[in-house]
């Protein structure tokens, strides 16, 4: 760099600024014996393979520090150069979860009567699902998760600017598996549903222009007596979707 007479010379070009933010710290980790590793990871497998989609849920209260909890571990998840283009609006007010129902409802209604397509519904059949989503009334929490495909930012002259976030849905999709595994490790029940179209809960729920509704994931305990379709029991053995090489 040439010199430029300056005693604290400002960052001629990007790559030096970027040099300039990088600031390496000690990893914080602890390697566990294998045994330890070894019986964490099998407990952890049980509790997962028990995993299933619930539709039907009690109407008993959840301590919200479990909602909380698994919303900062699905924080914790690695994004597209950390922007963490995610939030999660947890609705427990009975009067915003009618509302989404009845408009979740609606269209559930369109899709099944019109939108569906014969390959659709075959899919669907061994589910037993239909637009009926007491779901989203009976779960003590319906999880809105929105994704920001950019960001918000003021500038120093306080306008408003849009930040470009990089690979959101894989993002996103990563934050929400570590939710459920979250939940699904903490006792709670879940059920990933997606309404079709989503644009209303933006909408409803006061959200910034930058969120678009991801995924609904209501959560609470399963009903006493719950059935869940047989059909979501047969996962594909372990052979058929690991491959060594
Ligand atoms: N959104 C509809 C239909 C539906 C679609 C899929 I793909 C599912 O795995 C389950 C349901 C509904 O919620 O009923």
């Amino acid at each position: 760099m040439p010199p430029t007479g300056q005693t604290d010379p400002a960052p001629s070009s990007d790559d030096e600024r970027d040099d300039a933010d990088y600031r390496p710290v000690p990893l914080d980790y602890r390697r566990p014996p294998v045994e330890e590793s070894l019986a964490r990871s099998r407990a952890f497998l049980d509790t997962m393979r028990r995993r299933r989609s619930v539709r039907v849920f009690s109407r008993d209260p959840v301590p919200f520090e479990l909602i909380a909890n698994a919303v900062e571990a699905a924080g914790a998840a690695p994004s597209g150069a950390n922007q963490q283009p995610w939030t999660f609006v947890v609705v427990e007010d009975a009067a915003v979860k009618a509302r989404i129902r009845e408009v979740a409802e609606a269209e559930e209604r369109d899709f099944y009567a019109r939108h569906i397509t014969p390959e659709w519904r075959a899919a669907l059949a061994p589910l037993g699902t239909d637009a009926v989503k007491a779901h989203l009334t009976d779960a003590p929490y319906v999880v809105v998760v929105f994704a920001q495909p950019f960001g918000l930012e003021r500038g120093p002259d306080d306008a408003e600017r849009q930040v470009k976030h990089y690979y959101v849905p894989e993002s996103v999709g990563i934050a929400v598996g570590f939710f459920l595994a979250a939940l699904t490790h903490a006792g709670l029940a879940a059920l990933t549903h997606t309404p079709n179209p989503m644009a209303f809960l933006g909408a409803l729920l006061g959200r910034p222009r930058n969120e678009r509704a991801y995924v609904v994931i209501p959560v609470g305990y399963p009903a006493a007596g719950a059935t869940v379709p047989a059909h979501a029991l047969q996962k594909k053995p372990l052979d058929r979707i690991l491959i060594r090489r």
